[in-house]
């Protein structure tokens, strides 16, 4: 009985339609980091962030889950271990393709957060900057999404489970950002079997074991249905 944890990024939902962030035409080829995904761009211009996250959130409510989403929450209802899956990814195709164990670890667009008081409440499709916050009443909403400088979620339970974990699966993760690109150093030191599944080797694709090239919709369920042969 083995213990998986797996780690996704952008490129596991790029076949539904959904921009990654480093490709040559990806979303920081189109807009400046430091203009939309940092706590400082955001106080400079929060209508700028706001309506970035805003079309994010439209088009990940136009994709549909594929092939990938959908063999990772077959993984978790038939392996007989435990199966935690980190997305670093802000959409819900991981929740819509069945999986159930599953932290955003860089938040989701379908969350709104309180900037003075942390309540988090649904967030609205169309979120304006300075929203009320439903538990406080300060004009404070923002998108509930990690940016460069700010710490990830639910770090101690994502260590806990690479400490336990028999095998750690990167997909579609360019191993650019930090802690989620260390992941797979901790889990080598610990003694797991680590594959890298992606479409090239990632920036620190040379840490892992073994790896996976192809696109996701192939690779993934090639890759569960071998672990679920066991
Ligand atoms: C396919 C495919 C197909 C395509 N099939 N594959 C040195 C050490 C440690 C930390 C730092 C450091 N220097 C600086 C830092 C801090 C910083 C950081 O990492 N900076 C780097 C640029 C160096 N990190 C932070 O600030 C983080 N916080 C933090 O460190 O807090 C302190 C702390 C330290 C230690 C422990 C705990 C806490 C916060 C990071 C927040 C990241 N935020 C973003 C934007 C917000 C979310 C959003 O808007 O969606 O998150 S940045 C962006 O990058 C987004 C993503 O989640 C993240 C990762 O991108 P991802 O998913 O890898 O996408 P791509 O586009 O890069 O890659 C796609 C991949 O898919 C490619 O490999 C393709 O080949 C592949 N692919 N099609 C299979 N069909």
């Amino acid at each position: 009985m083995s213990n998986i944890v797996i780690l996704t990024g952008a490129g596991i939902s790029a076949e539904s339609g959904i921009e990654t962030f480093r490709a040559e035409t990806g979303l920081w080829a189109q807009h400046r980091v430091e203009d939309v995904a940092t706590p400082e761009g955001f106080g400079r211009n929060p209508d700028l962030v706001v309506d970035f996250y805003n079309a994010r959130r439209a088009s990940a409510a136009s994709a549909d889950p594929n092939a990938a989403h959908v063999a990772l929450a077959r993984l978790e209802a038939e392996h007989t271990g435990d199966v935690l899956l980190v997305t670093q990814n802000v959409d819900d195709l991981h929740e819509r393709g069945g999986s159930q164990n599953l932290i955003h670890m860089h938040g989701a667009l379908n969350s709104a957060l309180c900037a003075v008081c942390d309540h988090r409440w649904p967030a609205p499709m169309v979120m304006a900057a300075g929203d009320p916050c439903p538990a406080c009443a300060a004009p404070a909403a923002r998108p509930d999404i990690v940016w460069f400088g700010e710490m990830p979620y639910q770090m101690e339970r994502i260590f806990e489970a690479i400490s336990r974990a028999d095998i750690f699966a990167a997909i579609g993760t360019s191993g650019n950002v930090y802690p989620a690109a260390g992941f797979v150093a901790e889990a080598a030191r610990i003694g797991a079997q680590t594959i890298e599944i992606n479409l090239e080797p990632s920036a620190v694709g040379s840490q892992f074991d073994d790896a996976l090239l192809g696109p996701a919709t192939q690779t993934v369920p090639d890759w569960v249905a071998q672990i679920l042969k066991g």
